[in-house]
């Protein structure tokens, strides 16, 4: 199965870099179309994907026809489906659980913060003064990543593991209950 992705640059666009950290992250292969967003050529290589007006979308082939997908969470959901080998999401239901909640709320909040810092991974801002509703954001991002820490005990660069070796609790069938 062969998968494309369509994306903006990764630099400044945190959607695409989310699209697109996925198949790095689970080695599954597929073609980055790059293009610059809000440029004419943007538009034209979205009409290859589905005509929509946003980045990352992905396309590739299955058994029926054609498939388009669009949004993050979207594209998220669609390769833990046809990758289930993969294992991208925890395997411990709570930790799937929260996992799934924390995403959820990523995808749909902190709009103070995306509006206020926007992102540029080729820049430092010196001088920001932080707003009410960015502290609060700041503050409730310190709050998950420090729930997901303590409570999935996990140290490494990702909030949670999803191998069972790794998963800080002993599952039922093991403790004889
Ligand atoms: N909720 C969407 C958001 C996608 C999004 O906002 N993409 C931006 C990339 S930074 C975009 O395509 N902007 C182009 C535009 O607004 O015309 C997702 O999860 O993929």
């Amino acid at each position: 199965m062969t998968y494309s992705i369509a994306i903006g640059d990764r630099t400044y666009s945190s959607w695409s870099l989310r699209g697109w950290l996925l198949f790095a992250k689970f080695d599954i292969p597929v073609d980055v179309v790059t293009a610059r967003l809000y440029s004419p050529e943007f538009t034209d290589v979205l009409k290859k994907f589905g005509g929509g007006r946003l980045v990352p979308a992905v396309r590739f082939d299955a058994p029926s026809g054609p498939v388009i997908v669009t949004d993050t969470l979207a594209i998220a959901e669609t390769l833990t489906e046809r990758h289930p080998d993969k294992t991208m999401w925890p395997q411990n239901p709570a930790a799937r659980g929260f996992a799934r909640s924390i995403t959820a709320e990523m995808h749909s909040g902190f709009g103070a913060l995306r509006n206020d810092c926007a992102m540029n991974l080729h820049h430092c801002y010196k001088g920001f003064t932080p707003s009410d509703p960015v502290l609060a954001d700041v503050a409730r991002v310190e709050k998950i990543w420090s729930e997901a820490r303590s409570r999935w005990g996990t140290s490494g660069p990702w909030l949670l593991v999803n191998t069972p070796s790794q998963m800080p609790f002993t599952p039922r069938s093991r403790r004889g209950c």
